[in-house]
């Protein structure tokens, strides 16, 4: 409970046992419920994780968006926090951006990986091939974002029925925030946190990924 506000931590995991384990063991107190989305992981990502008090969820279908979909559909909590499993958003900054998201009074606020700090967190390929993209949602929907692809977020869970989410795989971070935008009635904010170098390997395919998430903007914009 966090100012009383109930707070659910939802993780898509696929063979993160080494981030997940290191997200876990710094999760702040306050939070209620800690849902870890595994789509079918050959590692220990699952035993680790219940061993450390996460609820794991098993997902038949692969793909980022489906594992936050299902996520979703187990939360509990008032609010909603996102990370990815793999260590390279910060877990410690959890309380900082809950104040802020009750200080802005928003109901999506999104944590902008910008400017990048550490040099290893993220390739030359990666920054431009974001900036790309989040130029791309700004010019479509009228609005500056800042990291359109970033995948920590804080969301009033209430406003999930107010969404239309359909993408499985990558594309769910854009989508989600498009769909935050768009609606007058969700409040949108956004602020920088730290990134930091991956533990393990990455499951993003940087061109497939990027190319069709770009595709997936427009189409989404077009209706
Ligand atoms: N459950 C589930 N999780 C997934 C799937 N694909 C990716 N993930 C998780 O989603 C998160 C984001 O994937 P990453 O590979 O970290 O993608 P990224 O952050 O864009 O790229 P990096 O900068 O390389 O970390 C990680 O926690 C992955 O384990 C999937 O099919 N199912
Ligand atoms: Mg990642």
């Amino acid at each position: 409970m966090y100012k009383g506000q109930r707070v659910t931590v939802v993780i898509p995991c696929l063979n993160e046992e080494q981030g997940v384990e290191r997200i876990l063991r710094r999760m702040p107190e306050f939070v209620d419920q800690v849902i870890v989305v595994d789509n079918g992981s050959t590692d220990r990502t699952s035993e680790v994780a219940r061993s450390l008090g996460a609820h794991v969820i098993r997902e038949e279908a692969r793909g980022y968006g489906r594992a936050y979909r299902r996520g979703f559909s187990c939360a509990t909590g008032d609010l909603i926090v996102t990370l990815d499993g793999d260590h390279s958003y910060p877990v410690d900054a959890l309380s900082y951006l809950l104040e802020a998201f009750l200080h802005l009074e928003v109901d999506f606020l999104n944590a902008s990986r910008f400017p990048v700090r550490d040099p290893r967190a993220m390739s030359f390929r990666n920054k431009v091939g974001n900036l790309i993209l989040s130029l791309a949602m700004s010019v479509l929907y009228f609005r500056w974002v800042r990291d359109s692809q970033s995948g920590m977020w804080v969301l009033r869970r209430s406003i999930l029925e107010h969404m239309k989410l359909t993408a499985d795989g990558m594309a769910f971070s854009e989508e989600i925030k498009i769909e935050a935008l768009k609606n007058p009635r969700i409040r949108f904010g956004e602020i920088s946190i730290m990134y930091s170098s991956r533990l393990g390997e990455a499951k993003l395919d940087p061109w497939r990924d990027g190319f069709y998430n770009l595709w997936f903007l427009v189409k989404k914009r077009l209706g």
